[in-house]
């Protein structure tokens, strides 16, 4: 690996259980924060650093967590709703609001991403640069607009509100799935100078999906690089706006991988240096619990059998998409 002291001292560990605890004895005092997917909520220990429980079966496993570790100190501001972690760098927060009540996704999603704004503008890490969203029911119908959709006025709302223009280079890497229950749940990376957004030829930019799609458009890039690591966003069986394949999980996952394919191409020529789509890191949502093996089947002829990934049982932000697929990868530092 050739040493790149732009790098951010950002790490990545995955696992179990029993590997998050040990993590937790290895890296006192310099884990930023912590994405726990398991159908029941684990024991986290939320006063000591950013922790979210994603509520979503995880296949062969009780759970699965995701550690974002620093190699600087790691100072925490416990709150509630939102906890932040930061090293110098690269700020982590988690944010969990209820969204049941009268209020509603949209005001709920407005209320979260203000939040978030404020928080990193406040902390000098004003650079959005990836973010996590889970909420339940997501295909759900809201007041009259799709609740996927009524999150994406809320978040539009929210990004033009706090004064933050939407378009390339002001909107972060991200994925938004749904959870199976509990609250609406936000994590995301931050930090004080901008990513470098990377976008996907065969897709239109996101933030550019006609109304077809929603009245307001969903605010993401299809990755981020930062510091010579590499975020994709989720990732699905769209060609230009339009879902391809429907019905059909198969076709699905082949062009969800070419569209991978294309955003690490277009890293690559942004400088990004991982060799193959196997030093990925996955996380895998299926809709069906029933497309697991299939889908493991060719992953595991795609990637390798010692490939880095996470299959998590979730439902997927538009109602016609059987699979979407989140990676990155991190400098070895
Ligand atoms: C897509 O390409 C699939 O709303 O933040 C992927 C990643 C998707 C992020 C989001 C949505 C989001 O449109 C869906």
């Amino acid at each position: 690996m050739t040493e790149n002291i732009a790098v951010p001292p950002l790490r990545v560990a995955c696992g179990s259980r029993q590997k998050f605890e040990n993590l937790l004895m290895a890296c006192k005092g310099g884990i930023l924060g912590v994405l726990a997917y398991a159908a029941v909520e684990p024991d986290l220990p939320k006063e000591w650093f950013p922790c979210a429980w994603v509520a979503l079966p995880v296949f062969g496993e009780d759970a699965w967590y995701e550690v974002w570790i620093s190699a600087l100190p790691v100072t925490v501001k416990s709150g509630a709703p939102l906890c932040l972690s930061r090293d110098g760098e690269i700020l982590f927060g988690s944010l969990v609001l209820d969204e049941t009540g009268p209020a509603g996704l949209e005001s709920k999603a407005f209320a979260a991403y203000s939040a978030i704004f404020d928080a990193i503008d406040n902390e000098g890490y004003p650079e959005l640069l990836r973010v996590w969203n889970y909420f339940p029911r997501i295909n759900g119908a809201g007041r009259g607009l799709e609740r996927y959709r009524e999150f994406n006025v809320g978040r539009h709302e929210a990004f033009s509100g706090k004064g933050r223009s939407i378009g390339e280079g002001s909107v972060p890497a991200a994925c938004a799935l749904g959870s199976r229950q509990g609250n609406l749940v936000v994590c995301f990376l931050a930090g004080k100078v901008p990513g470098l957004p990377i976008e996907n030829p065969r897709q239109t930019n996101a933030y550019h999906y006609p109304r077809d799609f929603g009245p307001r458009s969903p605010t993401f890039s299809r990755g981020m690089l930062v510091g010579g690591g590499l975020f994709i966003s989720g990732t699905a069986s769209i060609i230009g706006s339009e879902t391809v394949h429907v019905e059909d999980v198969s076709r699905q996952l082949d062009e969800t991988i070419e569209n991978l394919r294309a955003v690490v191409d277009r890293a690559r020529k942004c400088g990004f240096a991982a060799t193959g789509l196997d030093e990925l890191f996955l996380n895998v949502y299926l809709r069906c619990a029933g497309d697991y093996s299939r889908v493991r089947s060719r992953l595991d002829a795609e990637f390798g059998g010692e490939a880095h990934i996470a299959y998590l049982q979730a439902d997927v932000c538009r109602a016609d998409l059987l699979v979407e697929i989140e990676a990155f990868w991190i400098p070895s530092i």
